[in-house]
């Protein structure tokens, strides 16, 4: 039985040789009889405002990187290059779907409205957790690597058995699938058939660690030892990876289960602000990433479909630049929380001894009030 359940899931995948794309980096659009079908809706407003998005999601992340190089940030994980992975999924999502993602899907979080104050808090260190997940549909940042495709399945299953038909997303990277959490959570959605989307931005490295080490098979096929279908994307295809996650959004609803996406891109810059990557990795395969890249290649397709792209290019520059603006501001405008928050959010109903351990840091507190 369980030999039918993964056949039939390998049946339900594609891109598994390789990865399905509509844009080439030349921006020359080409048919793709998987994908095409749920692009019927993308005119050319929306091929700009994927443009926008994506370079808005780019600007935020070199002012981030900027503000830690500046003092005012402790740490910033970099999402150079992986703009067409996180807008061509996060649009295709509903608002009422649920977004858990890693640590470096700041586009997700833009697109959803977390505020710049709320994002850059988390990176600040002046934030216990970082904003309220229900508000944006979406969890705050997850640093134990996997840890959150737990977190998706749980919540899946709660929409299922809710009778809703909402879909938990969770994204995770090339190395997470090593962690057994990751694994585990597989198993589950697979079995209870939960209305889950795992999109995972192999972007390549593990810090340091190469995707050729982690899996010496595609890592979507992995997915279909779960009896979970597979989608392996060109990530840096911002049509391809909303077409992708599209259809798996629609098999979830429909009450289909999981789906794995693959987006295949890479990460342009260091794992984090404290990252060196020129100790691991050869500047020729930088460049020739460099050379695949998503805003480039759609700019390239709307020229070539006659769209006024200096005046696109002018729209999006006059939002980043405003961006740029409210990201200093929002910088400069956090309060350091008081250290007692630290027990507030531990369970929902502090227990006896987070109560005890709150009143003790209180005493100790006040005894040493007036010391320094
Ligand atoms: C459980 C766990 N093990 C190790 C780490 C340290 N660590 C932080 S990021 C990272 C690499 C994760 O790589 P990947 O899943 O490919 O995501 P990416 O950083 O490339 O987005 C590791 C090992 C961690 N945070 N959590
Ligand atoms: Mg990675």
């Amino acid at each position: 039985m369980s030999i039918d359940v993964s056949a039939r899931a390998a049946e339900h995948s594609a891109g598994l040789d390789e990865p399905l794309a509509i844009l080439d980096p030349s921006g020359a659009r080409h048919a793709n009889a998987v994908l095409d079908g749920q692009l019927s809706d993308v005119d050319e407003t929306a091929l700009t405002d994927l443009y926008v998005d994506m370079a808005l999601a780019r600007r935020v992340d070199q002012e981030a990187f900027a503000l830690t190089r500046q003092g005012e940030l402790v740490l910033w994980p970099p999402s150079l290059g992986q703009e067409a992975a996180q807008v061509g999924s996060g649009r295709a999502l509903r608002e009422t779907d649920f977004v858990f993602g890693s640590y470096r899907e700041h586009a997700l979080a833009v697109l959803r409205g977390v505020t710049f104050r709320e994002l850059l808090a988390v990176w600040q260190g002046t934030t216990q957790s970082g904003w309220d997940p229900q508000a944006y549909r979406m969890a705050t940042p997850q640093i134990i690597i996997g840890a959150q495709t737990l977190h998706a399945t749980g919540y899946a299953m709660g929409l299922r058995m809710d009778g809703a038909d909402d879909v938990a997303i969770a994204y995770l990277g090339d190395g997470a699938m090593s962690e057994g959490d990751v694994n585990e959570a597989m198993v589950f959605a697979s079995t209870f058939r939960v209305p889950a989307v795992f999109f995972c931005q192999n972007n390549h490295y593990a810090i340091s660690e190469p995707v050729r080490l982690q899996s010496a098979s595609p890592l979507a096929a992995r997915a279909t030892g779960f009896g979970i279908p597979a989608l392996r994307v060109d990530g840096n295809d911002v049509l391809a990876v909303l077409a992708a996650t599209r259809i798996a959004l629609q098999r979830a609803r429909r009450g289909g289960g999981p789906t794995f996406i693959e987006a295949v891109t890479y990460r342009i810059g260091p794992h984090t602000t404290t990252d060196d990557p020129t100790r691991y990795r050869d500047d020729e395969e930088v460049a020739q990433w460099r050379g695949k890249d998503p805003i480039d290649r759609l700019e390239r397709h709307l020229a070539q479909n006659g769209a006024r792209v200096d005046q696109i290019r002018e729209e999006a520059q006059v939002r980043c630049d405003q961006a740029a603006r409210d990201l200093r501001t929002a910088v400069t405008t956090g309060e350091m929380p008081r250290a007692e928050t630290i027990f507030d959010h531990v369970y929902t109903t502090p227990t006896v001894r987070i109560s005890e351990q709150r009143a003790q840091h209180l005493a100790f507190e006040a005894s040493i009030e007036g010391e320094s």
